[in-house]
């Protein structure tokens, strides 16, 4: 084991958009695991966008982290030393840990991952927050019928690659949003898209939607917001449902644009437009994973990771989820596991 133990802490609150020096990289002891606490070394962490949101001084579904603050989220780790009886040496646990290479945590605040069911990175994306996030999402706000027209913007990142192949699942036509002709052709050809639209190869997203989308639009999943939900709200059929996801589009602007937006599409249509968080979802946690399990065992759900290596680069990571540098889930490698 080595005896220096890296981690980040939030250096200041970013203004706009956060750059390497919202981030401060500091070292120290590797800490030991006190009575009841468990010492984990972390192989996998999660970069997500919500981070964004805990970066802000104001008050929110994630409590803000104060400047000085370890930086922390989902981790995938492997137990080195534990006084806890739940876990011992060996075995692979996730939480929401600390960007470090060890912490030692109290056993409650681990969940045990079985790395024969899946690769154990799974746990943060597919079989994760993010593959449940698009679980209930698109099943219980985007309600999919067979025959629907189901639109997803964010349609290649982790929440939307598989939200999209859940309505698939479910009969739809679904037409993903994504920023490059990769994307487009991962989501096409690997993931069994109906339709994808490169939105970086036009600004006419209204024409590239009526042309993807030629019936309109009965479900919309929306990741990203902007211009591009203004363009698909103009499309939406009588009784849609949009499930608000995310709005990533908005999350490094200071103010967001207010006005007269499109809401008088929501009269002609009686569409219902609902925000969700996955927490809500929480006491079905259980099945939502198992079934998403069985469905990537199956090679029903396919996925994809974007794998960044080290620690140090975690900042840039999550840099780059701004910059649609990920395809599918965007990960930090840490450690191999067992060495
Ligand atoms: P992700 O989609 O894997 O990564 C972010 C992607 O957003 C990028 O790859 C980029 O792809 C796209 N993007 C970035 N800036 C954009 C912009 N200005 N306009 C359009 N697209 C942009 O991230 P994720 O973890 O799956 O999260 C997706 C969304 O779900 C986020 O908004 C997140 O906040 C939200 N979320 C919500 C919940 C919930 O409980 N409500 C839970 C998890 C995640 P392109 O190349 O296509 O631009
Ligand atoms: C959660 C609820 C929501 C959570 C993440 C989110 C890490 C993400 C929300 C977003 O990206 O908008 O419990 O756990």
């Amino acid at each position: 084991m080595a005896d220096s133990n890296r981690q980040f802490l939030l250096a200041k609150r970013p203004e706009g958009k956060p750059d390497p020096d919202t981030f401060e990289l500091i070292e120290a002891d590797v800490p030991a695991a006190g009575p009841g606490e468990v010492l984990v070394r972390t192989l996998y962490l999660s970069v997500d966008p919500y981070m964004r949101g805990r970066m802000r001084d104001r008050e929110s579904y994630a409590e803000p982290w104060a400047v000085g603050d370890p930086l922390r989220g989902g981790v995938v780790g492997e137990v080195v030393e534990s006084n806890h009886g739940a876990f011992e040496a060996g075995d692979v646990v996730t939480g929401n840990l600390r960007w470090a290479d060890y912490v030692a945590v109290e056993g409650h605040e681990l969940h045990p991952v079985d790395p024969d069911l899946a690769p154990i990175s799974t746990a943060l994306g597919v079989l994760g927050m993010p593959g449940r996030t698009a679980y209930f999402g698109m099943l219980e706000v985007a309600e999919p019928d067979p025959g629907d027209t189901v639109v997803v913007s964010g349609g290649a990142g982790a929440v939307g690659s598989v939200a999209g192949q859940i309505a698939r699942m479910n009969g739809c036509r679904v037409v993903g949003v994504a920023g490059s002709e990769e994307k487009v052709s991962f989501l096409t050809d690997e993931l069994g898209f109906d339709e994808a639209i490169n939105y970086a190869a036009t600004d006419d997203y209204r024409t590239a939607l009526s042309e993807a989308a030629p019936d309109g639009v009965d479900a919309y999943f929306d990741n990203v917001g902007g211009p591009i939900t203004d363009a698909v709200f103009s499309h939406l059929n009588v009784d849609a449902r949009v499930a608000v996801c995310g709005q990533i589009a908005l999350y490094n602007r200071e103010s967001v644009p207010t006005g007269p937006r499109k809401l008088g599409t929501l009269i002609e249509t009686r569409a219902r437009v609902e925000g969700f968080l996955v927490s809500d979802f929480e006491p079905r946690f259980r099945r939502a994973t198992e079934r998403l399990g069985r469905w990537v065992r199956g090679g029903d759900l396919r996925y994809r990771e974007t794998v960044t290596d080290g620690l140090e680069n975690a900042p840039e990571a999550f840099l780059g989820l701004f910059e649609g540098e990920n395809v599918g889930k965007q990960l930090v490698k840490v450690a191999e596991r067992g060495e």
